[in-house]
């Protein structure tokens, strides 16, 4: 099996990410957009591609609220293109096309209840708005010209490589500059946890054995309050680097609250745990402990991602091969 990776490497990507499998014989890395249909019509043509698994997106809620325009462009534009190139270079019923989503696009729940396969779409950020158009376009290119599908719905992920905006690699990221750790409004908004290892073992399964057409709810089932969630992070954080027990909760400071913030996602992934047989193998401390190792022997890789610099000789170390 052959795996090619196409990444725009725009601010949140770099090459140094993928670096242990440059030198795999079953693995290319291509430098574009998305939104480039000369560029991915020519590699469906190279390649000849029998599945594609559509992760590219932009992805951080509070960029979205201050640049929408971006949103739509990667995430509604670019899956059209991908679900065009799908259409144009695969006959009907073959190929399939795997779209990674997320369970923002139900909206927000209040403090209790799942959403569920029958929960309707309700997007409330302009991200999630986006993401919904993506999920209504995949589905519409099945039922028009019979493209096999997977769609995936998932919680929030978080663990190893996550860039310093998502709030758990933040809060890191911050402890370890000693510099305020930011929580939006009293920090009782409820996020579901999901282990980035988990979530990824999840799309395997899915992608060679789900269903064609149908759609499969993947959560971490570990639900925490925002404030819970900084706190036993701290707590994690201050016992590995040898801190007094509560050191670093005086970095938390209480700001603004994200316009429109949804107060609480969770997901019931009961159905894809029955039909597929997966279920996540970590607990939120469990994947708290191991995301905190990795990024205190990656303090390099925290404080590169963060230079503009760095990214960019990364990427011009690839324009020039
Ligand atoms: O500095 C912060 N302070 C804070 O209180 C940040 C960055 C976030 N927060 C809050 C907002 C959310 O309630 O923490 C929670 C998590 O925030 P994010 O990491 O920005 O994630 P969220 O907005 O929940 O969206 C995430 O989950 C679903 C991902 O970013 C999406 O890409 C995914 O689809």
């Amino acid at each position: 099996m052959r795996f090619v990776n196409l990444d725009a490497l725009t601010y949140a990507g770099n090459l140094e990410n993928v670096a242990g499998l440059t030198d795999q014989p079953n693995y290319s890395f291509e430098l574009g957009d998305i939104t480039d249909s000369v560029l991915v019509e020519r590699l469906f043509d190279l390649y000849k591609f029998d599945a594609v698994v559509h992760f590219a997106a932009e992805s951080h809620v509070d960029r979205s609220i201050t640049d929408p325009t971006t949103f739509v462009r990667t995430n509604v534009d670019g899956t059209i293109v991908l679900l065009q190139a799908a259409r144009n270079n695969w006959k009907a019923g073959q190929g399939l096309f795997h779209h990674v989503s997320t369970d923002e696009v139900f909206g927000t729940l209040g403090p209790t209840g799942l959403f569920t396969l029958n929960s309707p779409y309700a997007p409330r950020s302009p991200y999630a708005a986006s993401k919904a158009s993506a999920d209504h376009l995949v589905r519409s290119f099945g039922a028009t010209y019979g493209l096999p599908y997977l769609i995936t719905n998932t919680s929030n992920n978080y663990g190893p490589y996550q860039f310093p905006e998502k709030l758990i690699p933040l809060v890191l990221n911050n402890a370890r500059q000693r510099i305020p750790i930011p929580v939006y409004g009293k920090g009782d908004n409820v996020r579901d946890w999901l282990f980035v290892e988990d979530h990824c073992a999840a799309l395997e399964i899915v992608l060679f054995q789900g269903s064609i057409g149908s759609t499969y709810l993947i959560g971490g089932s570990q639900e925490s309050s925002n404030l819970g969630l900084v706190k036993a992070l701290l707590d994690v954080y201050d016992e590995k680097t040898g801190q007094a027990s509560g050191h670093s909760q005086s970095l938390i400071s209480f700001v603004q609250d994200r316009a429109g913030h949804d107060f609480r996602y969770a997901i019931d992934s009961s159905e894809t745990q029955k039909e597929l047989g997966w279920s996540p193998q970590h607990s939120l401390i469990e994947g708290l402990k191991k995301t905190v190792d990795w990024y205190m022997k990656h303090s390099s890789w925290l404080s590169n991602i963060l230079d503009d610099s760095y990214r960019t000789y990364y990427k011009s170390q690839y324009d020039n091969r």
